[in-house]
């Protein structure tokens, strides 16, 4: 990073220290001195250049021009060696079997837990499916011309950054086995799947060219979907960002990200809309993307933008320019491009309940929402931000022009929650006020205490894996908070939709089973899945919210981020060796579920109960 800063004066070329000790601001790129004194002389030879080189006076902003195979592969190489898969090509499939090994009457699926929805059926246009997104399964990552993403750099570069010190270069390998797996998909009777497109993939370097083999990777991709008649629901980006960016500008700390993410989502958009039943725009900027306290700032990365390692300003300017860049697609694809589709984010975000009836603990539960969906809930109210966070964070949170506001105000056509399990909240010790103006206390921006036990220390619900030790089990909170995004949080979205767009539960070690026969019977991600199934349904047929959409978290087990591959979300096993999937007993209670409220014909595939077994 550091610049180099020649002082050339009458041809030739003369150190200047002193000139360069009395301007260090100007030492960035782009800045030469003219003004250098000639003495002393080094060296006669005009071949020659010298300067005082100072790395801790650098700018952050390195030029990103070179788009050359030699600067691709020297990004790879800032990343590491890459695993490469035993399966390296593309697989044609082969014919799925004509019936899954499934659950029996020994021990059948869990029976329902809202008695009131057992005969409540959805409309024919109810949008359901399975989900993932391009880092967690595709695998390949050096593959056809990709460039790396940080999310690449992370596992391979930051020591005991991932809890089982894994990678994602193989993962799935859906990048190679997509065709068995959309053919799977048909042979189960999921309608749709909702996955993501890799940035990275597509444009190496986040900007310059675009990676023709990448996209012919993406216009097979969506092709097979269609032969298989499953509908496309897509992410433009979860969290993979081009590395590249980040050594240029720091990526989402810099305005220019903006630009760079618009011109990305532009052309996918133009190349895919007629394949795509809904698009979204982010993954979850709450982990604004993924996530600053995470990222190796000023330790494997620099110091971007003044900002350290990581921390609040990183957090809030990340969230600022993902809003932008958000709303800047929207209204050119509503208003330009004239899109039809609808086109939301998705929001991760979590049902609240009160640690007591105290009004400190309504508030910190308030303040919980205001932090979490309120943050990015400018296109649901009037374009920005809620009073709490501009009067909490002051100039620690940017601000929007009128111009910015209008853009963003209005800007999705639905509300998505990725709403996994709930939280109680309370306010801390020394009170919320005394905390919202200290941005020293240790609870501050938020300054609410949150815990997965009730006030009397028992649990919320069942546990899942240590590697996500913020999910627990808790089908009952799904049901009020819908009502509450649609009633009280967001009411304009009501009328517009929800759509549960992730839920899905990793059962506690499932990595340590060691046979398949252990391994397939998730009782408490079936469990999981039943009871938030019924609830959701029952915020539809009997609270009345406008839920649209369905979808469970994950089509198969995949890389957990920073739990890496050994926490398991999948409703398919994956074979890490053979690679081969095999569905698990919580893909039949998410398909026996449909079957039973669905209308729609093809959920019914091969889920025939063998004898004696009640509710298939
Ligand atoms: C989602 N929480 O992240 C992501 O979209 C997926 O990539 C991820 O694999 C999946 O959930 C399971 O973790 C979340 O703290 C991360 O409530 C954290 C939370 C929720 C979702």
């Amino acid at each position: 990073m550091a610049p180099s800063v020649t002082v050339k004066l009458g041809g030739a070329t003369l150190l200047a220290a002193s000139a360069f000790a009395a301007s260090p601001s100007s030492y960035g790129y782009g800045h030469n001195s003219t003004t250098a004194s000639p003495t002393p002389t080094i060296t006669s030879d005009a071949s020659y250049s010298s300067t005082t080189f100072n790395a801790s006076a650098a700018s952050t902003y390195l030029p990103l021009t070179d788009f050359s195979n030699e600067q691709l592969a020297f990004l790879w190489d800032q990343v590491g060696s890459i695993s490469t898969a035993a399966i390296h090509t593309t697989v044609s499939p082969t014919p799925e079997p004509s019936v899954y090994p499934k659950p029996g009457y020994l021990h059948p699926l869990v029976p329902a837990y809202v008695s009131e929805v057992e005969s409540a059926k959805l409309p024919e246009d109810f949008l359901w499916g399975v989900a993932s997104a391009a880092l967690q399964v595709e695998g390949a990552v050096d593959a056809e011309g990709k460039g790396p993403s940080v999310w690449d750099f992370i596992p391979h570069r930051w020591v005991n950054s991932i809890a089982d010190n894994s990678t994602a270069d193989v993962a799935a390998n859906q990048y190679y086995l997509y065709k068995q797996d959309n053919a799977r998909l048909k042979a189960l009777g999921i309608p749709a799947y909702s996955f993501t497109i890799s940035l990275a993939r597509v444009i190496p370097f986040g900007k310059g060219p675009v990676n023709e083999q990448g996209i012919a990777h993406y216009d097979d991709v969506f092709a097979n979907m269609e032969a298989n008649g499953i509908k496309s629901v897509v992410t433009l980006f979860h969290w993979d960002t081009p590395l590249a960016l980040f050594n240029s500008y720091g990526a989402w700390t810099s305005r220019d990200i903006v630009a760079d993410y618009v011109r990305y989502a532009k052309l996918i958009i133009e190349r895919y809309d007629k394949y795509v039943t809904v698009w979204y725009t982010f993954n979850e900027p709450q982990y604004c993307n993924w996530r600053f306290s995470n990222y190796p700032y000023g330790t494997l990365l620099p110091s971007y933008n003044g900002i350290g390692n990581g921390g609040l300003k990183a957090e809030f300017l990340c969230g600022h320019y993902t809003l932008l860049a958000h709303a800047e697609v929207y209204q050119w694809y509503k208003n330009v491009y004239k899109g039809t589709k609808p086109m939301s984010f998705k929001n991760s975000a979590n049902w609240i309940l009160p640690n007591s009836t105290s009004a400190a603990d309504a508030e910190a539960v308030t303040r919980v929402n205001d932090f979490n969906m309120g943050w990015f809930g400018g296109p649901w109210t009037d374009g920005d931000y809620p009073a709490s966070l501009r009067s909490t964070l002051g100039d620690l949170l940017p601000t929007f022009t009128q111009a910015e506001k209008d853009m963003i105000k209005g800007s999705a056509d639905f509300y998505a929650l990725d709403g996994y399990t709930a939280n109680v909240a309370a306010a801390p010790p020394n009170g919320i006020a005394a905390c919202a103006a200290n941005a020293s206390d240790p609870n501050y921006p938020t300054c609410a205490l949150t815990a997965t036990t009730y006030a009397d220390g028992f649990p919320i619900g069942p546990n899942s894996d240590p590697g996500a030790t913020w999910l627990w089990s808790t089908p009952g909170g799904i049901r009020p908070y819908l009502s509450f995004i649609a009633n009280k949080y967001f009411p304009k979205v009501a009328s517009k939709g929800i759509v549960v767009s992730e839920f899905g539960f990793s059962d506690p070690y499932e990595s340590s089973f060691d046979t398949l026969a252990q391994i397939l019977w998730d009782l408490r991600r079936a469990d999981y899945m039943q009871g938030y199934l019924d609830n959701i349904l029952a915020a539809r047929a009997l609270d009345g919210v406008n839920i649209t959409g369905i979808f469970a978290w994950a089509i198969y087990d995949n890389f957990e981020w920073n739990s890496g591959l050994s926490t398991k979300f999948g409703l398919q096993y994956v074979n890490l060796t053979s690679q081969e999937r095999h569905p698990k007993a919580s893909m039949f209670q998410f398909l026996n579920w449909f079957k039973l409220h669905g209308l729609d014909s093809t959920a019914t595939a091969n889920i025939t109960a063998p004898i004696g077994h009640k509710r298939m």
